[in-house]
C-alpha cells in the first residue's frame, strides 16, 4: 500500500513507546508506505485528580482515539489491551493483538527497606495501588497486614513518591516497567504468583484498534497480530464482557495455551475488601476462545460473582464513593 497510514495516540510516555514501536514495525514492514503519528489526550489523560469511578469507566482512555478514526483523522490507534473496553463502538474492530509481554504484577519495594518481597514486610506497612483488582486479592491473600493507599500519576511519579517514602511498597505491571527500558525494570524487587494475584484481562498485550471493513488497514495489521496472544486475550475479553466488568473492577485472569490446540483460562472476582472470592478454571479448544471465556464467566457466576460485582457497581453509581480510582500509570 503506498501513501501515508495515521496512528493515533495517547501521548504519555509509555503510550508514545508502545506506538513508536508499533510504528517501527509497520514501516519495517512496509517500507512502500509511511507511517505518521497523532498525538492526543484522552479524557482519562485531562482528569487526574478524580475517581474513576466518578467520571465514569468505559473508554475513559480510548474515546478521542476512536472518534479520530472514524472522522478519517487517523487509519488506527494503539492501546494497551487492558485499557480497551470489551465492546467497541459500531464500525471499529480490533485489528491485531500483539504478542505479550510478561502480565503478571510487580511489587517494586521502597530501596532502604530491607524486604525482598511483600511476606517480608513489617505488619501495617504501606501499599500503593490504585487497582481494585490488585487492592481486593491483596487483601484476601494477606487479611489486613497492610495498609492500602491510592496512588496516582505515571510510572515515574510513582517511582518517586515510593523514593521520598510516601508508600513503602507499590504494585505495577511488569510489562509496563520493562516497556520504559531496563532501568525501570530493574526496580522490580518481586513478581507476584497467579496464586495472590490474577492479572488483568488483556494485560501485558496492545491491542491495534481500526475501522472494520477498512482492507488495506487491515492487511497491513496482520505481520503484527501474535495469534497465541490473540488466542488467549480474546477468551479473557470474553469473560469480561459476559460479567459486564468494566476497567475498573476486581475481576482477573490467567490464561495458556497448552499444546497449540488447548486453551486454559483461570478468572478470579473479588470484593473490595478481599472477604469473598470466588474462581474459576476451565480448559477448551483453542479455536473457541470466546466460548471458553463466556463458560468461565458463567462458573463465576454460579459461584456468586454477579453478587459480589453488583454491590460494586452499586457503590460506584452512589456520589460518595471513595473506592481509589485508577489512571493508567503512563
Ligand atoms: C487498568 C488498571 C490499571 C491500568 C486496573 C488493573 C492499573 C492502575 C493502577 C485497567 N489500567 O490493572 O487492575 O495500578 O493504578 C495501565 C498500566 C498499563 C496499561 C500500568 C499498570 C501497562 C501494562 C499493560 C493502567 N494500563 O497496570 O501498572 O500494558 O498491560
Amino acid at each position: 500500500m503506498s501513501g501515508t497510514v495515521c496512528i493515533g495516540s495517547r501521548d504519555s510516555q509509555l503510550a508514545l513507546v508502545q506506538t513508536h514501536w508499533v510504528q517501527g514495525e509497520l514501516q519495517r514492514a512496509h517500507p512502500e508506505t509511511q507511517f505518521s503519528v497523532l498525538e492526543m489526550k484522552t479524557q482519562g489523560d485531562k482528569i487526574l485528580d478524580v475517581p474513576l469511578a466518578k467520571i465514569g469507566d468505559k473508554g475513559l482512555f480510548t474515546k478521542e482515539l476512536e472518534a479520530a478514526m472514524l472522522d478519517r483523522r487517523t487509519d488506527l490507534a494503539v492501546h494497551s489491551l487492558k485499557d480497551l473496553p470489551t465492546i467497541l463502538p459500531e464500525g471499529l474492530i480490533l485489528g491485531a493483538i500483539t504478542e505479550r509481554e510478561d502480565p503478571r504484577d510487580a511489587v517494586i519495594i521502597r530501596q532502604d527497606l530491607e524486604a525482598a518481597n511483600l511476606e517480608q514486610l513489617p505488619d501495617g506497612a504501606l501499599v500503593g495501588t490504585s487497582s481494585l483488582r490488585r487492592l481486593a486479592q491483596l487483601k484476601h491473600h494477606y487479611g489486613d497486614r497492610f495498609r492500602f493507599k491510592d496512588i496516582r500519576g505515571n510510572l515515574n511519579t510513582r517511582l518517586r513518591k515510593l523514593d521520598e517514602g510516601q508508600y513503602d511498597a507499590i504494585v505495577l505491571a511488569v510489562a509496563g516497567l520493562k516497556r520504559l527500558g531496563s532501568e525501570m525494570a530493574s526496580r522490580i524487587s518481586d513478581i507476584l504468583p497467579p496464586e495472590i494475584s490474577l492479572h488483568a484481562v488483556g494485560q501485558g498485550a496492545l491491542g491495534i484498534e481500526c475501522r472494520s471493513g477498512d482492507e488495506a488497514i487491515l492487511a497491513l495489521l496482520t505481520s503484527l497480530n501474535h495469534p497465541p496472544t490473540a488466542l488467549r486475550c480474546r477468551a479473557e475479553r470474553a469473560m469480561l464482557r459476559a460479567l459486564e466488568g468494566g476497567c475498573q473492577v476486581p475481576i482477573g485472569v490467567y490464561s495458556e495455551i497448552k499444546d497449540d490446540t488447548t486453551l486454559s483460562l483461570q478468572g478470579v472476582v473479588a470484593s473490595l475488601d478481599g472477604q469473598q472470592l470466588v474462581r474459576a478454571h476451565r480448559s477448551g479448544p483453542a479455536d473457541d476462545p470466546e466460548a471458553l471465556g463466556s463458560a468461565v464467566a458463567d462458573d463465576l457466576k454460579a459461584a456468586g460473582a454477579q453478587q459480589i460485582l453488583e454491590a460494586i457497581f452499586k457503590l460506584a453509581r452512589s456520589p460518595e464513593v471513595i473506592a481509589p480510582g485508577a489512571l493508567p500509570a503512563q
